[in-house]
């Protein structure tokens, strides 16, 4: 590595509510690049773009435009992944991907850094991002499993429109409007744009985020269910999941139960352990109305806890609040630090 030079980055899906984030955060922690290629659609080739101050020429995102690259960090849908990060896998290049294409992929790492970032030493070119609930919630479940066990997760998210891209916030911002002004709307997004039906999400909760399996549970949810047992290497654990989405423009909320395997552990154990674990930060103080709330967690990196209670009937059961930036650790700054382990782990070539 000569990390003095940096490396060859490409971002696919550079145009979209999580690849602005992606720039932003390459840009914030001035991870080391050579050079830069912004990649997306035909729609967007030709459009120009800023990075760190010069103007970038956006490319379509082609097979051959992966020549030369060395990290490529993917967020422009599922199927552009499937399509094209074997290509670039192909071509030399390490693909952090933040679809959920390659995440239940044997053979793919799924990794933050902060759980398991040992995990990307196994890699064969593609890496996945997990999904941007599973990453909070693990994050602040880690450092609990390590020092008193963990037998069962049942969570409840509370889901910002912005991690269903662009056009879902445009959707909950003009129906908003419309809604003020007593005019009418269509609904065209959410819940999921492919699906059959579209329902309003300004002023309303919606339990349905991606389609239904034939389980009666969503997509989002089995991803909050696999991809928690993958990352945690426990396939043991009971993990249920109920997404519901939100007309928050950015931030996930989680209302998050647990069953460890410690009887004797206190609340305030609890807090002292999140106070001290990594990308987590503690904001819980009943007495203050100190608790996390999405308003507060926008633009910044860290995963916020609060709420943390006992459970009436059980003396192994906790209940707590975790709190997010959906596209910074759960998604953008999740990718980074990846390719930052890779650097640190000297697997960047
Ligand atoms: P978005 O705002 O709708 O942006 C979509 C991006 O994909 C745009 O840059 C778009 O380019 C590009 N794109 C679309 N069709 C393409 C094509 N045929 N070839 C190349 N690029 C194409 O969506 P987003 O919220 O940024 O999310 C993007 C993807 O990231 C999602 O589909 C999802 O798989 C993943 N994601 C992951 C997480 C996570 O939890 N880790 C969270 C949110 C999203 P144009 O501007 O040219 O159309
Ligand atoms: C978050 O493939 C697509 O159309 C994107 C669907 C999508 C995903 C996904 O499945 O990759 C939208 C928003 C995610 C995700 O992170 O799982």
């Amino acid at each position: 590595m000569d990390s003095n030079k940096g490396f060859n980055v490409a971002v696919v899906g550079a145009t979209g509510a999580v690849g602005q984030q992606m720039l932003n955060t390459l840009a914030k922690r001035n991870f080391p690049i050579a050079s830069l290629k912004l990649l997306a659609s035909k729609r967007s080739a030709g459009k120009k773009m800023q990075f760190n101050g010069n103007e970038y020429m956006i490319e379509e995102a082609t097979p051959q435009a992966f020549e030369g690259v060395q990290l490529a960090l993917f967020s422009a849908g599922g199927s552009i992944s499937k399509e094209l990060a074997p290509e670039a896998a192909k071509r030399g290049a390490i693909v952090v991907d933040n679809t959920s294409a390659f995440r239940m992929d044997p053979d793919t790492p799924l990794v933050v850094p902060e759980v398991n970032e040992d995990a990307l030493k196994n890699h064969n070119g593609i890496i996945a991002n997990p999904n941007c609930s599973t990453i909070q919630m693990v994050v602040a479940l880690e450092p609990i499993r390590q020092k008193y066990g963990l037998k069962k997760v049942i969570v409840s998210t509370y889901q910002a429109v912005s991690g269903a891209g662009a056009k879902a916030i445009d959707e909950m911002n003009d129906q908003t409007q419309s809604i003020l002004n007593g005019e009418e709307f269509t609904p065209e997004v959410l819940p999921v744009s492919g699906d059959k039906k579209h329902y309003q999400i300004a002023f309303n909760a919606v339990p349905q985020i991606d389609k239904f399996q034939d389980n009666g549970y969503t997509f989002e949810e089995m991803k909050m269910i696999n991809e928690t047992k993958k990352i945690m290497s426990m396939q043991e654990l009971e993990v249920a999941a109920t997404c519901v989405r939100l007309p928050v423009e950015t931030g996930h909320s989680e209302s998050v139960y647990i069953e460890i395997d410690d009887e004797n552990v206190s609340v305030a154990d609890m807090k002292s352990l999140l106070a001290e674990a990594e990308g987590v930060t503690l904001q819980d103080d009943p007495s203050e109305q100190l608790y996390p709330m999405p308003a507060n967690c926008v633009g910044k990196d860290d995963v916020f806890v609060g709420r943390i209670r006992k459970d009436l009937d059980r003396k192994n059961g906790f209940h707590m609040w975790v709190v997010s930036d959906n596209l910074l650790k759960g998604a953008a700054l999740n990718s980074v630090q990846i390719a930052e382990s890779l650097v640190k782990l000297n697997l960047l070539k």
